[in-house]
């Protein structure tokens, strides 16, 4: 049987790319992987190996011995941790890419999955309706690895034929999996605060707009770019993607809706430097016109599922 690797697949896309690729293709023909063996507990429904996405031979094992045709690299550090260790950073996002894609064309993966970012653009990028091919300045280490990993998936499409296929996400909101290091993460967090009945500490001004995505969706649009005929696919580097765009006082006003008494306090640090050179908003009309993408949530929709649902999982991550 062919099957699906998922590497980095403990964190926060990766818990619920692997429970939908189980869902599609059947359990037996996923295997998650992380490099965090303690992270087995959360995939009792597949399986689940410790690999260090660094180690080629490791990696190029795995693929021949487990029979894997398809890839999702998920593996990767995150914008605001990417600032505290910006050399570790660096060399995950981007070295673990190229032996992937390497690994690719040697073993003729069928495909690859590799997610990009906003964060690939800048301070020069137009903030509204950021376009698909708007300059690209990015001044987070982050964003530089994604800025170089999305010529990469072009480079390896175009010289050697690798079926790479990538999205620029938004901040990805969900609540199966703790916040990970990223700039747009105070989304996550301030439903565990909202739901402990704590008192929420944005570390991003009240007004700071960024295009952000409910998991469900995000997972909805890795498998149907996925599944699309190659003929589609018109952008081999990434594909602009957004679903809804909030600042930290729109979310907690949606939220205080569901919990009257929830308070927010403003105490802006250095991701606030990061937020403000990111998109507000974001065109995404190729991915619209090249595989039909089209969302489901909008910020009272995603809030409502989160409240319904966290409660549950909050012991379990
Ligand atoms: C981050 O904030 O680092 C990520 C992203 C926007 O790519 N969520």
């Amino acid at each position: 049987m062919n099957k699906i690797l998922v590497t980095g697949a403990a964190g926060q896309l990766g818990t619920e790319l692997t429970q939908k690729l189980c869902e599609i293709h059947g359990s037996e023909a996923i295997i998650a992987s992380d490099i965090n063996q303690n992270s087995s507990a959360k995939f009792s429904f597949c399986q689940f190996m410790v690999l260090d996405v660094m180690d080629k031979n490791s990696l190029r094992n795995a693929i021949i011995n487990e029979k894997i045709t398809q890839v999702y690299h998920l593996a990767a550090i995150l914008s605001a941790t990417a600032e505290q260790k910006p050399l570790l950073a660096w060399k995950l996002n981007i070295d673990s890419l190229l032996i992937l894609l390497d690994l690719a064309k040697e073993l003729k993966l069928d495909r690859v999955f590799w997610p990009s970012s906003i964060a690939v653009f800048g301070k020069e990028s137009p903030k509204i309706n950021t376009a698909q091919d708007a300059v690209q300045t990015a001044n987070t280490v982050y964003g530089i690895s994604k800025m170089a990993g999305e010529r990469w998936c072009d480079y390896y499409y175009s010289h050697h034929n690798v079926d790479v296929r990538s999205l620029r996400f938004p901040g990805l909101i969900g609540y199966k999996a703790k916040p990970g290091g990223g700039t747009t993460d105070y989304a996550v967090d301030i439903f565990h605060k909202a739901l402990a009945g704590q008192v929420f500490r944005s570390f991003l001004e009240k007004e700071t707009r960024l295009p952000m995505m409910y998991m469900p969706d995000a997972t909805k649009a890795t498998i149907d770019l996925m599944q699309a005929p190659s003929d589609n696919i018109t952008v081999r580097s990434s594909y602009n993607l957004t679903a809804m765009s909030f600042t930290p006082e729109e979310i907690f006003l949606e939220l205080k809706k569901h919990f009257p008494e929830f308070k927010i306090k403003y105490q802006p640090d250095y991701r606030q430097e990061i937020a403000s050179n990111w998109p507000q908003t974001i065109d995404d009309q190729y991915a619209r016109n090249d595989w039909n993408w089209q969302q489901e949530y909008d910020l009272p929709e995603m809030t409502k599922d989160i409240i319904k649902n966290l409660p549950y999982w909050i012991d379990k991550i």
